[in-house]
């Protein structure tokens, strides 16, 4: 099996850190077509990555559909819970990240490579990073209501809370705010304990050099893609 994905793409991420933490036997390529391009469009069934192609060549779009894949066919050292509550209680973390979270978070990245393109220095006040708070106080609440976390193994919900959570942070200092998490204390914890975990260091390492990376080379070039 072959993993279609992008060093700095969450979605990407969190398969990997699923991949990672599992132990499969599975590639991690980078697509040959160029982004954005119609080839791109037409190579993979939803002309986005993370794509998983199967040994006889069919392919999985989607990250979390993936990820339930993999759960299915590798049950070894599970990442979603067996019980009907568990299974729900890790899919609200799942639906939370992409309902909500990523919901917030784009608006924001639209703006950072507006900014990074037009070299223009970000408006502080008026930035739209503000909405995104009210995302980060609803995922303080929903871990506290949630059972701890501390009571389980690591699970895919957290791998999708974590890749989207590193841009929050990574994309804060670039509108001026320091501290975003500060006052959400089990998120906090709950990043402590995530983090903790060689597979999801390791890939949120590779996210954060790619991410970095392509910052300064387009600052090199003076904003232009
Ligand atoms: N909902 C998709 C989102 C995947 C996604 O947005 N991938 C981006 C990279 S982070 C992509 O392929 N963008 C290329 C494009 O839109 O042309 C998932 O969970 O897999």
């Amino acid at each position: 099996m072959k993993l279609f994905n992008l060093d700095n793409s969450p979605f990407a991420a969190r398969v990997r850190m699923q991949i990672r933490h599992k132990g499969l036997p599975i590639d991690f390529v980078e697509p040959p077509e160029e982004l954005r391009t119609q080839k791109f469009r037409e190579a993979y069934p939803l002309g986005k990555v993370p794509a998983l192609e199967l040994d006889n060549g069919d392919m999985i779009a989607e990250s979390t559909a993936i990820m339930n894949y993999l759960e299915s066919v590798f049950p070894e050292t599970p990442m979603r819970p067996a019980g009907a509550i568990e299974q729900a209680q890790n899919e609200m973390l799942v639906r939370y990240t992409d309902n909500h979270l990523s919901l917030g978070l784009s608006p924001v990245f639209q703006e950072f490579f507006a900014l990074l393109n037009s070299q223009q220095v970000p408006d502080h006040k008026e930035g739209r990073f503000d909405l995104l708070m009210p995302e980060l106080r609803k995922l303080e609440r929903l871990l506290i209501q949630l059972p701890s976390y501390k009571e389980r193994e690591l699970q895919t919900g957290d791998l999708c809370v974590v890749g989207n959570l590193y841009y929050v942070n990574e994309l804060a200092s670039y509108f001026g705010k320091h501290d975003v998490l500060e006052g959400l204390n089990t998120v906090n914890s709950w990043l402590q304990w995530v983090m903790a975990y060689p597979a999801v260091a390791t890939e949120i390492d590779v996210m954060n050099e790619s991410h970095r990376a392509m910052v300064k080379s387009r600052s090199k070039q003076g904003g232009k893609t």
